[in-house]
């Protein structure tokens, strides 16, 4: 045992009148949910960036952490594999997450990147061998070290897309090896800072070729999990690519990996592209590439990416109830792309806000159940939809606009406005909540 988490219990279900701080009261991972247990609906998961790399920092200031695994070496990096682990025990948490730049130190050289990276796969193997946590997704920091300033993929220089090829593969054979059940792309820097130096087309085609060439690699070194694009509209480049759900969408129709890639939806990400965290996953799962979630939430006034922990479980509930109408995870799980604020300096912070999502998360889930056992948005949903149950509906699909349009005079059909009950139904939801 490592000093850090000292005197933190490990975070049991108390039920909502818990006397203690360092309790769960909504979180029962063997509650039964429509007949899943909540453990398994939700499959929570920690990101290592964020509570274990994360220093602190802002715009306008540095380091605000003092962690005693900070550092560029490997006994440090082991340090902090090992209260990592703590963490996830004291929480009970059945997934974490991570970027290779999390938890391993940059080499002088790709060769010496990749050394360490081994040896921390070697040794999160072990961890994941005696502990209950396990690997929800592996990912590539493609970001932050310079090198990849203008870009991954997208990058006007063909070395650095090289680079990124030499990467992915090394983080998707690590992912692998940890028996990681999806592998996330995020393009941080795969889009723009101007359009007065940028090949649009080129990027584009670029990126496209890359996604193939993961899928092909995929399948060639048989990894059976699912690969994720997580879409952000902006932040850190001006514009990204992948900006929402739907831009994924049409891109991966433009290269054929509608059928293989899925998406990873952040309700960050979602405000930022102007839409709310249900209508994203909502597109996905209708479009059918909904995979998984990183569970955050944005400041409302600020316009930045905030990464703060959910707390609003009503909000919350319309999100799960999307998942939950998607029929639920397969791969994919809740991970907490979320980080404490840079004054929450201490050891209990960093439990208690995870304890603090987890609750929201498990009240939300709760609340979206109850709303759809009632039914009673679903039936009004189906009754809003009938009028298209009928032959004549139908048969409009199949033939031209000629014979649709022909309908109304034949027919005689002058259409009657019908209510759409939005206060009822947010009402229902309301009730729920
Ligand atoms: C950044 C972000 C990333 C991805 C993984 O906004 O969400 O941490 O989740 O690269
Ligand atoms: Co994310």
């Amino acid at each position: 045992m490592t000093e850090f988490f000292k005197n933190i219990p490990a975070i049991r279900y108390e039920g909502p009148d818990a006397t203690s701080e360092f309790a769960f009261r909504y979180y029962n991972p063997d509650e039964v949910i429509l007949g899943k247990r909540m453990e398994d609906h939700l499959r929570f998961a920690v990101a290592y960036w964020h509570s274990f790399a994360w220093p602190g920092g802002d715009p306008f200031g540095g380091q605000t952490f003092d962690r005693p695994w900070f550092g560029d070496s490997m006994d440090l990096a082991r340090l902090k594999a090992d209260v990592a682990f703590e963490m996830f025990d004291i929480l009970g948490v059945p997934f974490y997450c991570f970027h290779d730049a999390d938890m391993r130190p940059e080499g002088a050289t790709f060769a010496e990147s990749k050394r360490n990276l081994d040896a921390m796969v070697d040794y999160l193997g072990q961890k994941q061998a005696d502990h209950k946590t396990q690997l929800l997704w592996g990912t590539a920091n493609m970001f932050s070290n310079r090198r990849w300033m203008s870009g991954a993929a997208t990058n006007p220089d063909p070395d650095v897309y090289a680079y990124a090829a030499a990467t992915v593969k090394a983080n998707m054979d690590a992912t692998l090896t940890l028996g990681g059940q999806n592998y996330v792309l995020w393009g941080g820097r795969e889009g723009y800072e101007t359009l007065l130096n940028t090949d649009l087309a080129a990027e584009r085609a670029h990126a496209g070729r890359f996604l193939q060439q993961v899928v092909e690699y995929k399948h060639k070194i048989g990894f059976k999990g699912a690969i994720l694009i997580e879409p952000k509209p902006q932040e850190p480049s001006k514009h990204q690519y992948d900006y929402d759900v739907a831009t994924v969408y049409g891109f991966l129709k433009d290269f054929g990996l509608e059928k293989e890639v899925q998406v990873n939806i952040e309700q960050g990400h979602a405000i930022l592209a102007g839409h709310s965290f249900e209508h994203e996953i909502a597109m996905a799962a209708s479009l059918g590439i909904f995979g998984s979630i990183d569970m955050n939430r944005n400041d409302y006034q600020s316009g930045w990416d905030t990464d703060q922990f959910p707390n609003n479980h009503a909000e919350k509930a319309l999100a799960f109830y999307e998942i939950l109408r998607a029929g639920g995870y397969t791969t994919g799980g809740t991970n907490f792309d979320a980080k404490v604020r840079r004054q929450s300096l201490d050891a209990e912070d960093l439990i208690l806000a995870h304890v603090g999502g987890m609750d929201t998360c498990a009240r939300a889930l709760k609340c979206a159940a109850a709303m759809l056992e009632s039914d009673e948005l679903e039936a009004n949903r189906r009754a809003r939809y009938a009028g298209w149950e009928t032959d004549a509906a139908k048969a409009m699909l199949e033939g031209g606009l000629e014979a649709a349009a022909a309908r109304v005079t034949a027919e005689g059909l002058e259409p009657q406005p019908v209510s759409g009950r939005q206060e009822r139904l947010e009402n229902l939801w309301n009730k729920y909540i």
